[in-house]
């Protein structure tokens, strides 16, 4: 085996993802009320969709949380005392530099970085390119499904797991609650919990992020009827869709849908399903909750945290929270 300068490490069966796609579609697509799951958009042309996204001058979230970390990633690793990353979803590991620049100048060889992501793609191209840039820092990759395998996180040093992108605005309070709880378990004294999220705003910011002049994030939305097609063998014909972006001010969070804009049955033979939507039926593809600060302490508070930090930017639209064990 050639040395790739980073470890790795598949916590998942080889037919994770088939066998969850096809629980989740046959959940979703048989439900009064549609939806399917928004970690099915992460297909090759739908992460590469979703990078278009993040450079779009409609959608805020990745540049102002890059511009708070930018300003703060020294602050941040010096109130969270640490010398181990722990970054679950990593993705592309893009933004992570910031904080990894601070880290590798606090604690010098003894830093540490560990990536975990459900996409063996994704953790391998980020490690090579951050071995590259960091030559003294230690690096893993550690596949794994974050919503249930948070007890995988090795236990070394003062660690810093760090949730960032307002990904946690994907979970239903639900979800998010029981994340929390279970991330809080898996604490020790000296750790801490960086989180990202994205704030409340005016509609007129928030609805556009999600449906953007030139279409990406339609493109990017109708793209899951293609990842179905594709794996499950399904005939959704996406031309008989639309995308749809709407705020939900009850709940606090953005909807992304997926409209038929005529009767239709699809054959979706992956899971021996046959789909009826009628002219005009959604199917949920996205819920995107936006936080305020005193729910996020609530929710947090509940969960067993106690905060240690909270930043944000000069219009308040992102912050980046610290959270100890209280
Ligand atoms: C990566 C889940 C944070 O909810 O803003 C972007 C995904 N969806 N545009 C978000 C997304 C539509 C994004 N997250």
């Amino acid at each position: 085996m050639p040395s790739t300068g980073y470890t790795y490490a598949d916590h998942l069966p080889a037919d994770f993802s088939d066998r969850s796609l096809r629980a989740d579609v046959i959940a979703g697509l048989t439900a009064p009320r549609k939806w399917l799951p928004p970690k099915w958009f992460y297909d090759k042309i739908g992460s590469e969709l979703f990078e278009d996204i993040t450079r779009l001058p409609e959608y805020y979230p990745t540049r102002t949380e890059r511009s708070i970390l930018t300003e703060h990633a020294r602050e941040i690793i010096t109130a969270a005392g640490a010398n181990t990353l722990i970054e679950l979803g990593s993705g592309s590991s893009e933004k992570t530099r910031l904080l990894l620049d601070a880290l590798s100048d606090r604690a010098h060889d003894e830093a540490s970085y560990l990536a975990l992501d459900v996409s063996e793609d994704a953790l391998r191209s980020a490690c090579a390119g951050l071995v590259a840039t960091y030559p003294r820092l230690r690096i893993g990759a550690l596949r794994a499904d974050f919503t249930h395998q948070l007890d995988l996180l090795p236990s070394c040093g003062a660690r810093l797991v760090a949730f960032l992108g307002s990904t946690i605005g994907n979970f239903d309070p639900a979800e998010r609650t029981e994340f929390l709880r279970s991330l809080r378990d898996g604490l020790g004294p000296g750790d801490c919990f960086l989180l990202g999220a994205d704030l409340v705003k005016s509609p007129d910011v928030l609805v556009p992020a999600y449906d953007d002049a030139a279409g990406v994030t339609a493109a990017f939305n109708l793209n899951l009827l293609d990842v179905l097609n594709q794996r499950l063998d399904a005939d959704f014909d996406r031309a008989a869709f639309e995308h749809v972006a709407l705020w939900e001010p009850e709940n606090e969070w953005i909807e992304m849908r997926l409209r038929a804009t005529r009767d239709m049955v699809a054959e979706v033979p992956g899971v021996g399903l046959t789909v009826h939507l009628d002219r005009g039926e959604t199917i949920r593809t996205e819920i995107s909750a936006k936080f305020r600060r005193p729910g996020l302490t609530d929710e947090l508070t509940a969960a067993g945290f106690a905060e240690r930090g909270w930043w944000t930017d000069e219009q308040e639209w992102f912050s980046l929270s610290l959270w100890g064990p209280a």
